[in-house]
């Protein structure tokens, strides 16, 4: 792998604005943080929207919306959470994908997820996946433990490719409940997916302080990277971060030292197969 494929996460839906103000909420401040990350080399945007009141939502008008200026105002391959929020309906979660973004996640199994449960049951997943497949709305296999990967294994065995023939998942760690975000679970989960279809590519993100060695050990194993506010509001300690883009701009300098500058977004539709959907 020659270059790095950045994704931002800018908002998720568990930090508040009252106790992160850098968090963007309004669909002016997600648009002008998309600007600002792609100007320093993130591709992909992972989108969490939120309501009048700084609430997690997964209004439907809302997400259509966001997917429309986003695809306006930037060139970044726009892809949906349908992770939500813990207390997000399957219903709701489902019906994410009828706002027809690039890109949607999907999480291979339920996990404690601090002092909550983040739900994915195997029917679920399998409904995701098939709505995905059938609307051309290419995956992100979302990965809170190592067993996850075995759940995605047989998910496309059973169930066959994602839609663009790519697989691509992304490692979430250090959330309380999942695998820790350490460069051995990075070195674990690597040898995992080489059990997957030929050219599966991973990118890895570490929750909290979990966030540098988590990134360091992507880039040292061939991975991509994802930054961001929904994984981390400490740019150091005692040092709010400041904006998304200080997170990518962050992992677009670590890339380039590792001689794997950042990928443009066309460069990272060729690779997700985003262009054969
Ligand atoms: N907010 C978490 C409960 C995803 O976006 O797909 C789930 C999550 C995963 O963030
Ligand atoms: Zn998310």
């Amino acid at each position: 792998m020659t270059t790095t494929l950045i994704t931002v996460a800018p908002t998720g839906a568990e930090n508040r604005k009252t106790d992160v103000p850098a968090l963007p909420v309004t669909l002016d401040e997600l648009v002008t943080t998309a600007r600002d990350c792609e100007a320093v080399g993130a591709s992909v945007i992972h989108v969490h929207l939120r309501d009048d009141k700084a609430e997690p939502t997964l209004d439907l008008g809302r997400l259509t919306d966001a997917v429309a200026a986003l695809r306006e105002a930037t060139g970044l391959i726009v892809q949906l959470s349908t992770g939500g929020a813990v207390t997000d309906p399957e219903a709701d979660r489902l019906r994410v994908l009828d706002a027809r973004p690039d890109m949607a996640s999907c999480t291979m199994g339920t996990v404690n997820f601090g002092d909550d449960v983040f739900l994915n049951r195997w029917e679920f997943i399998v409904e995701l996946h098939l709505r995905m497949q059938e609307r051309g709305i290419v995956p992100e296999y979302e990965i809170f433990d190592l067993g996850q990967l075995t759940t995605l294994a047989r998910l496309l065995d059973k169930h066959g490719l994602p839609a663009g023939g790519h697989v691509h998942v992304d490692l979430v760690m250090g959330v309380p409940g999942g695998m820790p975000g350490t460069v051995a679970a990075v070195a674990a989960c690597e040898a995992a997916i080489k059990d997957l279809p030929a050219g599966t590519t991973f990118s890895a993100t570490g929750i909290g302080r979990s966030s540098l060695p988590v990134l360091l050990a992507s880039l040292a194993a061939g991975g991509h990277l994802r930054v961001g506010l929904e994984d981390t509001v400490t740019y150091a300690k005692g040092q709010p971060v400041e904006s998304n883009a200080q997170l990518v701009a962050r992992a677009s300098g670590f890339a380039r030292l590792a001689q794997r500058p950042p990928m443009t977004a066309g460069q990272a539709r060729e690779l997700l197969g985003i262009d054969r959907v």
